[in-house]
């Protein structure tokens, strides 16, 4: 059979994602999957009993990355992954990583199903804390051999989270340092991505073609103040960590539009403690995280937000604790496999548009081990993170037929 005639099986394919979305679902259509929740953890065993209904084996590895594999005859032959995510942030959107895990399935589905016979294994992946629930990119960089000892004790969702975590899904720490992959085992990373921004539509295109992906950072900030009441204590007399806190948060915003207009820095989370309203907060701590799309603009960024911390705290005879809990390197997509994309798409009448990603991806943790590339698909108004997040079904059997067809093009020529 000429395999450019094959095609995906589209009804298939929503079913599926139609069953998906309803693990983990929230009432306003988003869904909401934490890494290692009992809705990751129910969703992750709906993707197995899916890959073995197939007829595909099954593989976790000590990361808790898991595969569905499609082998082919020689067992020293290179694999080709594909796939993306199937944890979620909080309350988020159903298609975010499970159109991706769910591309790359029924690519393996279609091609076994076709009886055609590659040369090379494919493996289609869903990795671990893709959304820093815990870490972020966690199953992806413990297999391109990036995680460290330390990263596992400073992290975003906390320690102990992560501890009680890997219990709940039978992981340990010596086996997320130990998932490294060798680089001649992997022939390439393939991923399909929501854009979860606005620019496809705007060009009328298609497909995405992900030329690069940006770095981030993650700091959480204490301002340190103290406990008054707040009635009789004089306003001028006050250490007040709300106030150094609210002031950075400001003044972060303001640096970044003004001198770093290519970048991007959110404080998604603000606590203050005691947290009474009779009591002035003597402890104001900020979830600090910011992106940019080469190392030296991430560094002059991190450094000019750092101090900018520094002189609020200062400015209101505060204490500030620094603690960094995460940092993942900014990666170039592989050119050869954007132009793989790009033949797929064109050859299924499909417009494409290059664009540099401000979402991180696994892909750019794949990349320090082997060519990667993102294709990314449309989303109404951009919205992503929530559960406004949409793409239309024809959007997204557009990409997962580019996807088939690259992964045919990289296994037969
Ligand atoms: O946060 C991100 O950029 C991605 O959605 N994990
Ligand atoms: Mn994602
Ligand atoms: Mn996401």
């Amino acid at each position: 059979m000429n395999p450019s005639t094959l095609r995906i099986n589209a009804e298939r394919f929503k079913t599926n994602f139609e069953a998906l979305s309803k693990i983990g679902a929230t009432p306003d259509g988003g869904v909401h999957r934490p890494t290692f929740s009992q809705a990751h953890l129910q969703v992750r065993a709906w993707f197995r009993e899916l890959a073995a209904e197939a007829g595909l084996e099954f593989n976790i590895d000590s990361a808790g990355n898991h595969s569905a594999l499609l082998q082919c005859a020689d067992p020293e032959a290179p694999t080709l992954l594909l796939g993306s995510h199937l944890d979620s942030v909080t309350n988020g959107g159903r298609f975010d990583g499970a159109i991706g895990v769910l591309s790359a399935l029924e690519v393996l589905q279609t091609i076994k199903d076709a009886g055609l016979y590659l040369p090379i294994h494919l493996e289609a992946i869903d990795f671990t804390d893709e959304e820093g629930t815990l870490f972020g990119l966690m199953g992806s960089a413990a297999v391109a051999g990036k995680l460290t000892p330390q990263d596992l004790l400073g992290l975003r969702g906390g320690r102990n989270a992560l501890l009680s975590g890997l219990s709940r899904a039978g992981l340990t720490e010596e086996g997320l340092l130990m998932a490294k992959r060798q680089s001649h085992q992997t022939l390439g990373y393939l991923e399909v991505h929501i854009e979860q921004g606005s620019r496809l539509i705007e060009a009328g295109a298609d497909i995405g073609l992900v030329t690069s992906i940006v770095g981030t950072n993650s700091y959480r900030l204490t301002f340190l103040g103290r406990a008054d009441h707040a009635g009789t204590t004089p306003m001028d007399a006050r250490l007040d960590a709300g106030q150094g806190a609210s002031a950075f948060t400001l003044a972060a915003r303001q640096q970044v539009m003004r001198n770093y207009p290519q970048c991007v820095v959110n404080i998604g989370s603000m606590t203050l403690e005691p947290g009474a309203f009779n009591i002035v907060p003597e402890r104001a701590c900020l979830s600090l995280e910011f992106r940019a799309h080469d190392e030296d603009t991430l560094d002059q960024l991190e450094r000019a937000l750092l101090e900018l911390a520094e002189k609020e705290a200062q400015r209101f005879n505060l204490g500030l604790d620094i603690e960094s809990v995460g940092a993942h390197q900014p990666a170039l997509m592989s050119q050869q496999i954007q132009d793989v994309f790009h033949r797929a798409a064109k050859s299924l009448n499909l417009k494409t548009v290059p664009l540099a990603s401000f979402a991180g991806h696994d892909a750019q943790s794949m990349a320090s081990i082997c060519p990667a590339g993102m294709i990314f698909i449309p989303s109404v108004d951009g919205a992503s993170h929530s559960p406004r997040e949409y793409t239309e079904w024809q959007d997204c059997v557009n990409g997962a037929s580019v996807l088939l067809h690259a992964v045919l093009s990289m296994a037969i020529g």
